[in-house]
């Protein structure tokens, strides 16, 4: 397969005015008839892409093309020396039946129940019709579509025009719909299926009337109103946070079950994997809700950031990503305690995108080239991209990002841009914005070092900070990046701050004098995690331990104890703190913390995941050692504060479900109080579990408590899991909890895994279903990288390699640690994955793996 550079961009040759697309559906095959009007903008080929497509007919102008008139091959079809006005009118037939890659036109469920629905971002418009399938071409497009009328719900982007019945074939109906913004392909949605609607309607600060409906299955639609709630907050929050109102009579959303992602942003008609949209308190957690309603509002901001201002080309991803990000993580933040909003995404950040940035799958935040773009919708593209929309957010300040934002968006209305577009508007107020697009082109987590002075005859305090990358082979050498390094310093006899400054560190080592300290003061760094780097100050464990009761801000009293379970639990990796102070300071805080910010309070006891520990670790990792210790510390924990959790676990009682941050930081924190007293053996606290899970209002509850006793492994844990399964055999959303409380759990062995890929509920076709299983397990790195568990893993590879290489890639990305892992678990994993290397077929999986065995 062929590397595709970010430096050999050329525009394309022609424009399209306009698309009419023809959409006809039948029992087996669907046929699509599209006519192109095409502009010339510069020399060259007229080049179209087409995949898996049966050319039936091409057109030029009015007269039929025969092969002599046209070279097709290796997915393009070229014709030369076109004049400058055309119109193609082009003959496709496609199979979207037999389409389980789930890109281009596919069919989803099986049986009486199907429907049909379209994945284009960012290629699969190609799979449906040839077309100059990039971003930068866009066009209106005008959509036809026919079908049995046993699929009553016919849907495209934009507005309906028309709809009614086929002349002389009286089963079949037709719709049509135009979308009056031009867009580019990947944009392009359309809908074939038999759905309930919600509707509502929301009035636009422009005065415009928008329906808004959401599309799911009948048995699906008292689970859609958390949605239409969250879609109708994100209109406003635009409107007030960034001035942007929605530009389209209608919204739709479509809930689709098998779907490879969570959602995608199609203009005006998004399509949804169900476990995305749905949500009611009996089959949701809140963990699950919250984030249906972040995806509901990314892709709603989409609209403007993605959709209205678009990538030039792929490389551009994280121009529409990383901001999206930002923007949904920022209204998140305003719908929860915001502290607990950054420690949930700075977890995120550390647990998979730092190991991304530290092993062979490394690359720049704007890719340089690629294989398969797909292998690109990373966390380093998606999370760090949006670190540095908000570094840069930070450091305007929010006045002057505002006018950097209003200005991008009235500068590149309508345009397909660049990354350096994206900065050069932001940096309106402040030219120094630009040297950001370092962060742009270099890998490498930033290890950021640093120690104090403090001379008190001239009352100075002195702080060095030295940066370093890693030098990640196929790149230059790392140059100092722009790190904003938010400090405050805090009296060490009142605990009050004395001074707060942004420290700008943009060279490899520099010093910042901070004057008139009266005495040697705690420096708190990295407030609020103001850059995604790693952190290495020379603290004692007792400076943390003050921070931890001094600090003001809840996010940055969590990532000071983060750092001393990290001292306790890397011993081995050079680190030596005990354990005591930690739980010292715990032991103080927890009582008064559970009482005034439970979800706050449920964090601090947070250990990182044996992933997040593990991107720690570039040698010798020893799952079996990290997993022991992770283990003994979390016992410690428990048996410190034995005493505390019948207390606790009292003060948190079950209430009728309500949906507020204070009544969901009460439900967390009691399912992390029940863990904890189960580890304890408190007495009594496998009846509490029974309890819970008996007497449960809502999800939340009844999972926490099945899980606690599934991980555990009380004595009824088997029956309790049968009686989950009873209960909620309809709802494939739950049975993907169900599969997947039991892949995850500490006691999972390669046997269950298999039982569970052989259960009668388990499908190859439905990813979140392969994930609930799969990448659940891949959660323990124990029994994953054992000779049984990369069977198992790399079998699903294999198995899906061909049939949906998106997923396979994706889920193949996961073992890109292995050359980090002790012997001779290190060997084996390089056995397997050479072994998969000599069946691997598509582009998808060939690149990541020549990728991830480069390490
Ligand atoms: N833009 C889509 C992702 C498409 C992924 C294609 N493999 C969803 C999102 O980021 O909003
Ligand atoms: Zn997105």
């Amino acid at each position: 397969p062929s590397k595709i550079n970010l430096k050999d961009y050329k525009k394309p040759s022609f424009d399209v005015e306009t698309i009419d697309l023809d959409i006809k559906l039948f029992e087996t095959y669907a046929q699509i008839d599209s006519v192109l009007k095409m502009v010339r903008q510069t020399t060259g080929d007229l080049v179209l892409f087409g995949e898996d497509l049966e050319l039936l007919m091409v057109k030029m102008n009015g007269s039929q093309l025969g092969t002599e008139d046209y070279q097709q091959q290796a997915g393009k079809l070229t014709i030369s020396d076109a004049p400058n006005e055309v119109t193609l009118e082009i003959q496709v037939r496609i199979c979207p039946q037999t389409n389980t890659a789930l890109e281009g036109f596919y069919m989803a469920g099986s049986g009486d129940d199907t429907m049909f629905v379209t994945q284009c971002e960012p290629e699969g418009f190609r799979k449906i019709t040839f077309y100059p399938d990039r971003p930068d071409v866009l066009a209106i497009f005008t959509t036809r579509l026919e079908a049995d009328k046993r699929y009553p719900t016919l849907l495209a982007n934009g507005n309906l025009v028309e709809a009614g019945e086929v002349t002389d074939e009286p089963n079949r109906h037709y719709a049509i719909w135009h979308d009056p913004t031009n867009k580019p392909s990947y944009l392009f949605a359309c809908v074939v299926a038999d759905l309930d609607v919600l509707t509502d309607s929301y009035k636009t600060s422009e005065g415009r009337n928008v329906l808004l409906e959401i599309y799911a299955k009948s048995a699906d639609i008292d689970k859609c109103d958390v949605g239409m709630q969250a879609l109708k907050d994100a209109m406003k929050w635009d409107e007030v946070n960034y001035g942007r109102a929605y530009d389209l009579d209608r919204y739709m959303i479509v809930a689709v079950s098998q779907f490879n992602m969570g959602a995608m942003e199609n203009k005006g008609l998004n399509i949804f994997n169900t476990a995305c949209v749905l949500s009611s308190p009996e089959t949701t957690t809140d963990a699950r809700s919250f984030s249906v309603k972040a995806i509901i509002a990314h892709e709603y901001f989409h609209n403007w950031t993605g959709n209205r201002i678009t990538c030039r080309d792929w490389f551009q991803l994280c121009l529409k990503e990383g901001f999206t990000v930002y923007r949904d993580q920022s209204f998140s933040a305003d719908q929860q305690s915001s502290a607990v909003q950054r420690i949930d995404d700075v977890a995120t950040l550390r647990a998979h995108q730092f190991s991304e940035d530290a092993g062979p799958l490394a690359h720049p935040v704007r890719p340089e080239s690629f294989v398969e773009i797909n292998n690109f919708y990373t966390t380093t593209v998606y999370e760090k991209g949006a670190e540095i929309v908000r570094m840069i957010a930070n450091t305007l300040g929010q006045e002057d990002f505002r006018k950097g934002t209003d200005e991008y968006f009235r500068r590149y209305d309508g345009q397909a841009v660049t990354v350096e577009d994206f900065l050069s508007a932001l940096s309106i107020t402040d030219n120094k914005i630009e040297d950001f697009i370092d962060w742009y082109r270099q890998p490498g987590t930033p290890v950021v070092s640093g120690h104090q002075n403090y001379d008190s005859a001239t009352q100075t305090l002195t702080i060095t900070l030295s940066q370093q990358t890693r030098h990640v082979s196929g790149f230059d050498a790392p140059k100092p990046l722009p790190i904003p390094v938010a400090t405050a310093l805090f009296d060490k006899d009142s605990g009050n701050i004395i001074a707060e400054r942004m420290l700008l560190l943009d060279q490899a080592t520099q010093t910042f004098a901070c004057e008139d300290v009266a005495s040697e003061p705690v420096v708190s760094l990295l407030r609020d995690f103001s850059a995604p780097v790693q952190l290495n100050y020379d603290y004692q464990d007792e400076d943390l331990a003050f921070l931890l009761t001094h600090e003001t801000n809840g996010f940055n009293r969590w990532q000071v104890t983060q750092m001393l379970v990290n001292r306790i639990l890397l011993q081995g990796q050079g680190s030596k703190s005990s354990p005591d102070v930690y739980l010292q300071a715990l032991a103080q805080t927890l009582p008064r913390l559970a009482a005034d910010d439970a979800m706050l309070a449920a964090r601090l006891l947070d250990i990182p995941s044996a992933q997040e520990l593990a991107s720690a670790i570039n040698k010798n990792y020893d799952p079996e050692l990290i997993k022991a210790q992770r283990e003994a510390l979390y016992q410690q924990v428990a048996e410190a504060l034995k005493d505390q959790w019948a207390g606790l676990y009292e003060q948190l009682p079950m209430q009728s479900y309500e949906d507020s941050a204070d009544a969901r930081g009460t439900r967390a924190l009691r399912n992390v109080v029940l863990d904890m007293a189960l580890t304890a053996n408190v007495n009594g606290a496998v009846e509490w579990a029974e309890q819970q899970y008996n007497n449960a209002s809502c999800m939340t509850e009844r999972f926490g408590a099945l899980k606690a006793m599934v991980n555990h492994q009380v004595t009824n844990a088997d029956e309790y899991l049968a009686d989950f399964y009873e209960r909620f055999q309809e709802n494939d959303l739950v049975i993907d909890l169900w599969f997947s409380v039991q892949a995850s759990a500490d006691t999972v062995s390669t046997d269950v895994i298999q039982s569970l890929l052989e259960h009668q509920d388990f499908d190859w076709n439905t990813p979140n279903r392969v994930r609930s299983v799969i990448s659940a397990f891949s959660s323990q790195p124990t029994v994953l990288w054992t000779q049984e568990g990369l069977e198992i893993y790399t079998g699903v590879i294999k198995k899906l390699d061909d049939a949906n290489p998106v997923l396979a890639s994706r889920l193949l990305q996961t073992l890109a640690r292995w050359n980090t892992l002790v012997e001779p678990r290190r060997q084996m994993a390089h056995n397997k994955l050479l072994d998969l290397q000599k069946h691997a077929a598509s582009k998808h999986v060939i690149e990541s793996l020549e990728s991830v065995l480069k390490a």
